[in-house]
């Protein structure tokens, strides 16, 4: 059985949808973010030093790191095809680059955005300034790199990687969510398109079922 460590409105909710595609037994073990700092609490920090969602526990071993945890459940499924073929190559190309280049921004944006009003009433001004600074010469540009490349990538077969449905996708899944629910998607239909085929499937239902409100699945 498949422990999967949930943390809500999170990462992990793509582990939860990965074990309903896949069919696996798995039960969810749910850590809440503190309401204030919306961090992560010590209860992730006892299974692992980095304390972050998702881990799952399976066979005896605890993993950590989305991509790894991803690669690991899916092996042998049609999901993931063999490794050295040009499917295999698409796929885990996928997998690294979430978490590798597209969440890097995201995550940024998202913090950068926080900092104006965490900023003492005197300065706030200045810092709003900063921000809008940082967001038009590098932040915004950057990010609509990526969605653009979202959107050729989805523009040719429907998919991430190849003619169906793979981990691609399922990985893909929290930064495209992320991306649009702070950006208009009205130019990117294929990415309008996928996002509501997603959202459609019943493993990804049953998911939102298993693992609480999740924000992403109103993305589109
Ligand atoms: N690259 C890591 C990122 C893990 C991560 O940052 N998870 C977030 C959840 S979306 C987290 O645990 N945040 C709470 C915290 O940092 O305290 C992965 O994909 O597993």
């Amino acid at each position: 059985m498949l422990t999967i460590h949930h943390l809500n409105e999170s990462r992990s909710q793509r582990i939860i949808w990965l074990a309903e595609e896949l069919g696996l037994p798995y039960r969810v073990t749910a850590h809440s973010r503190d309401p204030r700092s919306h961090l992560a609490p010590d209860s992730l920090r006892r299974l692992h030093p980095l304390g972050k969602a998702p881990m799952v526990e399976h066979r005896g071993r605890m993993l950590a790191e989305t991509g790894a945890i991803v690669a690991h459940l899916a092996r042998g499924s049609a999901l993931l095809p063999p490794e050295g073929t040009e499917a295999g190559d698409a796929v885990r190309y996928w997998l690294h680059y979430a978490e590798g280049s597209a969440m890097p921004p995201l995550v940024m944006k998202l913090v950068l955005s926080t900092i104006p009003q965490r900023a003492p009433l005197l300065v706030r001004p200045v810092a709003r300034a900063l921000v809008a600074g940082v967001h038009k010469a590098y932040l915004g540009p950057e990010l609509d790199r990526h969605a653009d490349w979202w959107e050729h990538a989805l523009a040719a077969t429907g998919w991430f990687a190849g003619h169906d449905f793979t981990a691609a996708d399922v990985m893909m899944s929290f930064p495209v969510e992320m991306g649009s629910l702070r950006a208009d998607l009205s130019g990117r239909p294929a990415t309008r398109d996928w996002l509501a085929r997603i959202h459609a499937r019943p493993a990804y239902r049953r998911a939102l079922t298993a693992g609480g409100p999740y924000s992403g699945a109103a993305a589109g």
